[in-house]
């Protein structure tokens, strides 16, 4: 049967309530504050967690890496799955720092709705941006939070103006915020015509939700002050003059957003945007694939890895491959093939995320994301079926951009380190070369905060230090082409040459004007900045 709204087959019911969502936008606006208030409200949790954590207090589950309890910043994708009402939510939280975007966008490929969080004082800045279009390249629904209202923001229809023209989609309010900064005192749903009221005392408790009968119901003056109230109604009749309704259809379709209005912190304005997601966000969706797309309404299980984390908790020790399953209903102990090595695999510990808590998963459905922990056989962008040749398209590979040459601290434990960088080049958190000439090895990353989180994880996760110094190098290349004119072309530059962690050829350089050589004396070689992830 199909869908009469979508135009596409009705999905079994437990594939049809689940969400699948990531939360992004430029650093600092929430997103992990956020993701924490919807863990208390989906019930996953009993106490929320903060971001800057002090003495005894809690911290978030998104942000469990130590260097991103020590900054406060995440540093790395992390998934989580709860129930919430009738829905199963499957959400992933990302960092917002431009040097892991690599992490973010992939992030995007494995999600059917991006929930965009902006700060109410700063509106669209420089990475939000960047993301929104990631988003409109694969006509990702968004859901908009306009977040720290509890502050002094900015206003609101200039706020939704620079949504509308910076980022060319149609906005319609959800909510609509009363008052400003300190006199801010809670939102009017306009949707369903509530007042919602604002605890500044208790920062875990669900807003005070009190229902009217419309903007001229005398209820209202009870709760707003005369002066916002005025405010309030000139505003309404203005947003229903001129922006356009809320239409299910087109926020599919990612020509529209809607937009709620809150505090992530003060927990308000989140149930209502989880509401929203349930009501109006996306079932999951058609995963592009060659040669064809996987359908969530087919019966044989398929799915991808978006991302392989390794040791994510030290009781573990191992390594994760997150997964999204674009079709099926996948249980415990089945059988996959595994596509790239078309060998079969038995996926007996699969486990469900809770951040870096995880629990056995008996069975999930198209649209889940689900840990497979596996000792290196699953890397990113690999497709996983009940037997079908499919594979996943569209994963994004970072050309490194930035090279450095890390050494152990002791030079008796240059084993160790090797062990320890190839994990994280399996992971993508880093590529890694080893040259032909001389010792040691070199990294190469997109953002330089990555060096300082390698340092902090290698010397966290395997008890090794390691120092980061600058490369003779600045640039790295994959080198393809017949095998004879690649072994001439590496035989004759050995200086230069490394291999990166599958053992492929990668030509370094600091000048442009060496490769520009290449290109002229070695006609048959290619160079190419980004290796094609699945070969
Ligand atoms: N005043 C106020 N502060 C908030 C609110 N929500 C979050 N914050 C604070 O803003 C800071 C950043 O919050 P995070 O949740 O870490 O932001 P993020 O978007 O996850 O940041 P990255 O992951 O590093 O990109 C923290 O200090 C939060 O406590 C809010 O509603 N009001
Ligand atoms: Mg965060």
């Amino acid at each position: 049967m199909l869908d009469q709204s979508t135009n596409r087959p009705e999905l079994p019911p437990e594939i049809a309530r689940r969400r699948t969502f990531a939360i992004i936008s430029h650093p600092d606006a929430g997103k992990t504050t956020l993701t924490e208030k919807f863990l208390l409200y989906g019930g996953a949790i009993q106490m929320a967690g903060q971001v800057r954590a002090k003495g005894e207090s809690r911290r978030t589950r998104s942000d469990y890496m130590k260097m991103e309890q020590e900054r406060g910043i995440s540093v790395s994708a992390s998934a989580m799955s709860f129930d919430f009402d009738t829905y199963r939510f499957n959400l992933v939280d990302t960092p917002g720092h431009s040097d892991f975007s690599e992490d973010t966008y992939r992030t995007l490929t494995a999600v059917d709705a991006a929930v965009m969080v902006i700060d109410g004082a700063k509106g669209i800045e420089s990475q939000t941006q960047k993301l929104f279009e990631v988003c409109r390249l694969r006509d990702l629904p968004i859901l908009t939070f306009c977040n720290k209202m509890d502050r002094e923001s900015r206003d609101t229809f200039e706020i939704i103006d620079e949504i509308q023209e910076n980022l060319a989609i149609d906005v319609t309010p959800a909510s609509w915020p009363i008052g400003v900064g300190r006199d801010f005192i809670g939102c009017y749903d306009l949707l369903r015509d509530r007042l919602e009221l604002m605890d500044r005392a208790d920062r875990n408790k669900v807003a005070e939700s009190i229902s009217i009968n419309g903007l001229d119901d005398p209820k209202l003056a009870e709760h707003v002050p005369a002066d916002l109230l005025e405010k309030l109604r000139e505003d309404v009749e203005m947003v229903r003059e001129l922006m356009p309704p809320m239409d299910a259809k087109a926020l599919l379709e990612g020509t529209l957003t809607p937009i709620w209005f809150g505090s992530a912190i003060n927990s308000f304005g989140v149930k209502e945007l989880m509401d929203g997601i349930a009501n109006y966000g996306p079932e999951p969706q058609p995963q592009p694939a060659t040669p064809r797309a996987m359908l969530p309404e087919e019966t044989k299980v398929a799915g991808f890895v978006f991302k392989v984390q390794a040791n994510m908790d030290a009781k573990h020790r191992d390594r994760v491959a997150f997964v999204r399953l674009a079709s099926g209903h996948f249980r415990r102990g089945m059988k996959l093939t595994h596509v790239r090595s078309k060998k079969v695999i038995s996926i007996s510990n699969p486990v469900l995320f809770l951040a870096a808590d995880r629990e056995l998963a008996e069975e999930a459905w198209a649209g889940d994301i689900i840990g497979i922990p596996n000792h290196g056989q699953l890397r990113i962008g690999d497709t996983l079926t009940e037997g079908e040749a499919l594979r996943v398209t569209g994963i994004p590979s970072f050309a490194p951009e930035l090279l450095q040459t890390v050494r152990a601290g002791d030079p008796m434990k240059a084993k160790h380190l090797e062990k320890a960088l190839m994990q994280f080049a399996e992971e993508g958190a880093a590529k890694v070369f080893k040259p032909m000439i001389g010792s040691g090895f070199i990294v190469g990353v997109v953002g330089a905060l990555q060096f300082e989180v390698l340092a902090s994880r290698i010397e966290q996760e395997y008890n090794l230090p390691v120092r980061f110094e600058a490369s003779q190098f600045t640039s790295a290349r994959w080198v393809a082409g017949p095998k004879e004119a690649v072994d001439k072309f590496v035989s004759e530059n050995k200086g230069h040459m490394a291999t990166d962690n599958d053992g492929d050829s990668v030509y370094l350089t600091r000048l442009q004007w060496d490769i520009d050589r290449v290109v002229r004396d070695y006609p048959d070689v290619k160079l190419t900045a980004t290796k094609e992830m699945m070969l």
